[in-house]
């Protein structure tokens, strides 16, 4: 199973000082300078790897595409074993250093075709990707473990013949999104951490990866940044989405307008289409002035028939969806939400 993605970059490869490193999910810990130098060294001129290299004639593969500025030249991948590290690394332009950590029993060889044609894909065909946006840097890691970890469950790994209790992990992508302050890094931090913090607030800029293990699987969720500046970004990071959660501050109608053409340019999206979806009315405390739990049923069922009338939630055909009163203040419904991810998502085709 593929365990960690990362990229090194700098001027000079060589110059350790000035590498930036960018890995992901950032849990193991690669950035050890001399781990990082012996990955580089191996890549560069290893003994071994010159080996392998004269082998295969020391390959690098060059994709020309019309439609791109971009011809990134793609080496051969090298694996090598360091420090116990099963790592699988190619070198892009000779300047980027892009490699994959495996479980020791994994055989790096298994991914070299799907690892290069993903890699190429995103970097010729994409008509403008460049090494010096970190967003996409960070896109562009995410975006291949979840493909790359998706082929080694369907491809690669054979399923343990007899075990009474296998259960299969499943991995999920989370697509979070809403206008500003609505309180979606608050979820993923009371997700997370079981916390919630009122003097806690720090707008998201770019969008914010968090890794959540549950019982029933992987979350990835994807917390995007809501105020009206950085919501183009939002394109960068939906792709391969495996829920949408939709977030309102229901306690702020001043900004329905604005949320509802916001809701409605991401779910009017092909490359959407069929996703499921939850929408969260979050903030039910402030509307209540309660914990949430002793809710008015009349006041509540009145309250959810005028979100949906106003946002128009009615128009929804494409999928399976759901809607949720929240507080993330005080917890009221997190569990539930977590529920629905997986009941949503359970029929879903997932890793
Ligand atoms: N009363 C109340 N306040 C909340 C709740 N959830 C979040 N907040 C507060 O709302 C404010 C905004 O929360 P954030 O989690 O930063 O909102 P966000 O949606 O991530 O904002 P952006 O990153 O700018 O898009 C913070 O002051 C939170 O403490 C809630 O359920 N009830
Ligand atoms: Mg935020």
């Amino acid at each position: 199973m593929l365990l960690n993605i990362f990229l090194l970059k700098g001027k000079n490869l060589t110059d350790l000082d000035q590498l930036n490193i960018y890995s992901y999910p950032s849990s193991i810990n690669i950035e050890e300078r001399d781990l990082i130098r012996k990955i580089i060294y191996g890549q560069d001129h290893g003994d071994l790897i010159k080996k392998y290299r004269d082998q295969n004639n020391g390959k690098s593969h060059t994709f020309k595409n019309k439609n791109s500025n971009h011809n990134y030249i793609i080496d051969d991948p090298v694996p090598q074993i360091i420090d116990g590290l099963n790592i699988y690394s190619t070198s892009i332009n000779k300047r980027i250093s892009l490699g994959l950590l495996f479980e020791k029993e994994d055989n790096p060889y298994d991914y070299k075709d799907i690892f290069l044609e993903q890699l190429h894909e995103y970097l010729n065909i994409e008509t403008s990707f460049s090494f010096e946006d970190e967003m996409e840097i960070e896109n562009l890691l995410i975006t291949l473990f979840i493909s790359l970890r998706k082929y080694g469950d369907e491809v690669v790994e054979k399923k343990p013949q007899i075990e009474f209790h296998y259960q299969e992990q499943i991995f999920v992508k989370v697509f979070l999104f809403g206008i500003q302050e609505v309180g979606k890094t608050s979820l993923v931090r009371r997700i997370k951490t079981g916390k919630f913090n009122d003097n806690y607030f720090t707008p998201t800029r770019k969008f914010n990866i968090e890794y959540v293990k549950e019982k029933d699987g992987l979350l990835s969720i994807w917390d995007m940044p809501g105020q009206r500046a950085f919501r183009k970004k939002w394109l960068l990071g939906l792709q391969d989405s495996n829920i949408l959660i939709f977030m309102i501050d229901i306690s702020n109608q001043l900004q329905f307008e604005e949320s509802k053409r916001e809701f409605w340019k991401i779910l009017n999206r092909y490359e959407l289409k069929e996703v499921p979806l939850l929408i969260l009315g979050n903030k039910i405390d402030l509307v209540n002035h309660s914990n949430g739990e002793d809710i008015d049923k009349t006041q509540i069922h009145r309250l959810e028939q005028e979100i949906f009338d106003f946002f128009e939630f009615d128009r929804i055909s494409d999928r399976e969806w759901k809607f949720l009163f929240t507080s993330v203040k005080t917890g009221y419904n997190i569990q539930e939400v977590l529920n629905i991810i997986f009941n949503l998502i359970s029929s879903e085709d997932l890793i």
